[in-house]
């Protein structure tokens, strides 16, 4: 590539990605154009030809990459890329990556600790001592589930589910699934039909991708299914579960508590959560240790790296196989 290619950064400053990048790329910083975004991109759009994602609250849709006419890539920061237009990208000659595997085992810890918080009411016990509690009422009530006589149906069974399936055996809990098709090598019992799954267990763990094809896939009918046992862990994303259905069954107690890392409208959490004292709730965190943020945040500079070295990507969405459709 003749001479330094011009990236736009979307997001923070992150220091691995701005170290990484800085010596090899004309990068363009579109937090320093607050305010005045739309005239920012009119100014640099004709010459940017790859974008970093720092931050996935950042929308990349059609009309976004429309403004930017020589876009080759788009590096985005998260596994998750429900907030990038893949499919039109793929169709237009556009390469997505994200950034999996390096995350795998951190969001499973985070996925048990939820878990276990949601179970056996570790918060709420924190608090109780916190308020003085314990030394003026005595112990904290005795947590009404357990994890022993549960059975986990996982919602997915990629890599994180994978993960958070081993964990889970480890911690010798019967471990079901539900996914479009059979993943090759687990070796659990699968339900085709997420309401038969339900049904069955007491307990989901949902980490499947968000967007349109899992949207409100735990909705009214799942959780009915899953019964007044029922607890619902969403490591996802928010707009997996319908929310409004879930605050319902948990304020008619036709479910027994939920553990949320993700919600619809982050960082909003509706006020009825916040309110109830029987679920427990996560910033999404998933994935939030320095050590893993920052090998998340080396995979977005590698892949920008590759394309401007003209390799393949190393991470590309399926949407967007590599080569790249022509533009
Ligand atoms: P992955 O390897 O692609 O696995 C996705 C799994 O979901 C697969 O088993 C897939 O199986 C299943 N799936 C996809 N669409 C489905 C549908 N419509 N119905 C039922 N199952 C479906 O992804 P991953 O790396 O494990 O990551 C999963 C997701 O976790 C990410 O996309 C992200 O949204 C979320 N995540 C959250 C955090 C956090 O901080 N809370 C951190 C990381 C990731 P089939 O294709 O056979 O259906
Ligand atoms: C990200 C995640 O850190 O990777 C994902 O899909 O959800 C997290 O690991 C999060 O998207 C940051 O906003």
């Amino acid at each position: 590539m003749a001479g330094k290619p011009d990236v736009l950064l979307l997001g923070h400053k992150k220091p691995v990605m701005v170290k990484g990048l800085e010596p090899r790329v004309t990068l363009h910083y579109m937090i320093d154009a607050k305010g005045r975004e739309d005239e920012f991109l009119r100014s640099i759009g004709d010459k940017v030809r790859a974008v970093a994602v720092a931050y996935t609250a950042n929308r990349l849709d059609a009309a976004f990459m429309r403004k930017l006419p020589k876009l080759e890539q788009i590096s985005s920061f998260g596994v998750g890329y429900d907030h990038v237009d893949a499919k039109w990208a793929g169709e237009n000659g556009i390469i997505v990556t994200n950034t999996p595997n390096v995350l795998n085992e951190e969001v499973a810890d985070t996925a048990l600790g939820l878990l276990l918080c949601t179970v056996r009411e570790f918060p709420q016990a924190d608090r109780y001592v916190r308020a003085g509690k314990w030394a003026s009422q005595g112990h904290y009530p005795l947590s009404k589930a357990t994890l022993r006589d549960r059975t986990i149906g996982m919602v997915g069974m990629g890599r994180i589910g994978k993960a958070i399936a081993k964990r889970l055996e480890a911690f010798g809990v019967p471990v079901v699934y539900h996914t479009r098709n059979p993943q090759a090598g687990a070796g659990y019992k699968y339900y085709p039909k997420l309401l038969d799954m339900a049904r069955d267990v007491d307990t989901l763990m949902v980490i499947v991708p968000g967007g349109a094809a899992t949207r409100n896939l735990i909705n009214k009918e799942v959780l009915e299914a899953l019964g007044s046992r029922g607890i619902v862990i969403n490591m996802a994303r928010g707009s997996v579960i319908d929310e409004p259905a879930l605050i319902e069954a948990l304020k008619n107690r036709t479910i027994y508590s939920a553990g949320l890392d993700v919600f619809v409208n982050e960082p909003q959490v509706p006020k009825e959560l916040l309110e109830m004292e029987h679920v427990v709730l996560f910033p999404h965190l998933g994935s939030a240790s320095e050590a893993t943020r920052q090998a998340m945040d080396q995979l977005v500079v590698d892949n920008i790296l590759a394309w401007a070295d003209g390799k393949p990507p190393l991470t590309p969405v399926s949407e967007t196989p590599y080569p790249p459709k022509k533009k």
